[in-house]
């Protein structure tokens, strides 16, 4: 299925550490580490599998000692590739873990490519497609709950859901071939019905599935949120209250804010960047201008938006301006500094956004701020229960898509009275699509294009 040469990599960060790791896999791993690895102590016997031992890495030629390491040998198929698998575990420092793989190319190994132990991994079965991309998705996580979405998916989730989708597929599959290989008894009218209705389950199932694509996207990419409003309502302290600490100056002049500010923030596991922008108003200042326009542009952008708006002074047209430019988004509308009292009533909101959620905070005092943050999260996420698995991974998307619309032809096709081979035509085409979500693929390209995303060692 792939050259099985041995190729060797560094598995752990580039810099000092207490610990770097060397990882070799291939038929030659075992025999490249007898070659450098003297054991202390007791020199004779084979090395047992999955235990670490104590030696010195040395050079053959100059019989010079390099570093003293511990050494694992996981023999196949129990390992990570599902090949022999040796690793190196040296003192962590940059010259020295460098010199350790050169002694170890030079003994025959090859330079892994980005992510080929993983991809190995997958062709010998260790783990399927989804379970092998959300390794690198585990590396990348940011916060706790990527972390968990990660893992859910490595350890089979989304792969379980969608097998059952393609068991399902399977199912009616057969049923249309069947009437291919008998033709003289042509889809029965009744069977025909239980086969749209089976269909049309099952395109319910993977909407449910790709519905939750929005939600693994957030957790894994970040929510990005524009705060908005005219000038001096008080973004920019709404800003450094949600970061705790004074990020943006803050000032009585408006006008202050000219450039979009980025921060993050993490909201129970959901990543928020915060977008802090300039004052929304009409302005004769040409750099104010700019800065007018960039907050336009992100607003555009954003995920979401909080409209900042100021509760000791009435509403001005500014106000509702901005509040109408949100309209169409998935918007907060936070009335601040209500440490002064308020001075206008939520109908007069209303009238401009009737549906949004109206919170009253103070940014200096911090009140309301808890409050604003799950009212973010909900605005972001929904409040619907947790589903089994989340797709975050735009390949699998777009697969479940093209699944989706050959599941809707096939339906056509059925209704229409197509003859089977038709509908079967289409069924196919979704059954490649699912099993292309779990890695039933044998298509070279998009492996390479899978694994190429990984990093080195991985
Ligand atoms: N009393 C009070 N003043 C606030 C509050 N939030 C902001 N301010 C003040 O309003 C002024 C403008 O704030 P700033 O954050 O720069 O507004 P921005 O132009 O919208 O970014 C500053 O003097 C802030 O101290 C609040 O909750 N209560
Ligand atoms: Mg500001």
């Amino acid at each position: 299925m792939y050259e099985e040469d041995t190729i060797a990599a560094i598995a752990t960060p580039i810099g000092e550490g207490g610990v770097a790791i060397v990882r070799v896999s291939g038929p030659n791993a075992e025999r490249i580490a007898s070659r450098i690895f003297v054991r202390k102590g007791e020199k004779n016997g084979k090395l047992k599998s999955h235990t670490l031992y104590y030696g010195t890495i040395q050079d053959p030629r100059t019989r010079k000692n390099l570093d003293d390491i511990l050494l694992a040998v996981m023999r196949k198929p129990r390992s990570y590739t599902g090949e022999d698998v040796v690793e190196f575990h040296c003192h962590g420092g940059v010259f020295l873990v460098r010199q350790v793989l050169g002694l170890i190319l030079a003994q025959g190994a090859r330079y892994a490519d980005p992510g080929e132990f993983t991809k190995r991994a997958f062709l010998n079965g260790r783990l399927d497609l989804t379970q092998a991309e959300a390794v690198q998705d585990l590396i990348r996580a940011r916060t706790d709950k990527a972390v968990e979405l990660a893992l859910n998916q490595a350890n089979g989730e989304l792969s379980k859901w969608v097998n059952e989708l393609r068991e399902e597929l399977l199912d009616i599959l057969v049923q249309v071939e069947a009437a291919i290989d008998f033709p003289e008894e042509e889809i029965e009218l009744l069977q025909r019905d239980q086969l749209i209705d089976k269909a049309g389950a099952l395109v319910n199932k993977t909407r449910d599935i790709l519905n939750t694509y929005e939600r693994g996207r957030l957790f894994r990419d970040g929510a990005r949120v524009c705060i908005c409003g005219r000038p001096n309502v008080g973004k920019s302290s709404l800003l450094n209250a949600l970061l705790g600490h004074d990020r943006v100056i803050v000032t009585p002049l408006p006008g202050t804010t000219r450039d979009v500010i980025e921060e993050s923030i993490n909201i129970e596991g959901l990543p928020v960047v915060l977008w802090d922008t300039a004052g929304i108003r009409n302005t004769t200042d040409q750099v104010e201008k700019i800065g007018v326009d960039l907050s336009l542009q992100h607003l555009e952008k954003a995920d979401a938006a909080i409209v900042v708006l100021d509760g000791s002074l009435p509403l001005t047209d500014e106000d509702l301006f901005c509040l109408t430019e949100v309209e169409s988004k998935k918007s907060l509308v936070v009335i601040n500094k209500n440490d002064l009292g308020q001075k206008f009533g939520t109908n007069q909101i209303r009238k401009t956004t009737a549906t949004k959620q109206i919170l009253s905070i103070s940014a200096t005092q911090g009140y309301g701020l808890r409050d604003l943050e799950t009212a973010l999260r909900e605005l972001l996420l929904g409040t619907d229960t947790e589903p089994p698995a989340v797709l975050t991974n735009i390949r699998h998307k777009n697969a479940l898509l093209r699944g989706d619309e050959a599941l809707g032809s096939a339906i056509a096709s059925l209704i229409d009275r197509r003859p089977p081979e038709c509908v079967a035509v289409d069924l196919n085409d979704a059954r490649d699509a699912f099993e292309e979500v779990i890695g039933i693929v044998n298509n070279e390209d998009i492996l390479e294009r899978i694994f190429s995303k990984f990093c080195i060692g991985k």
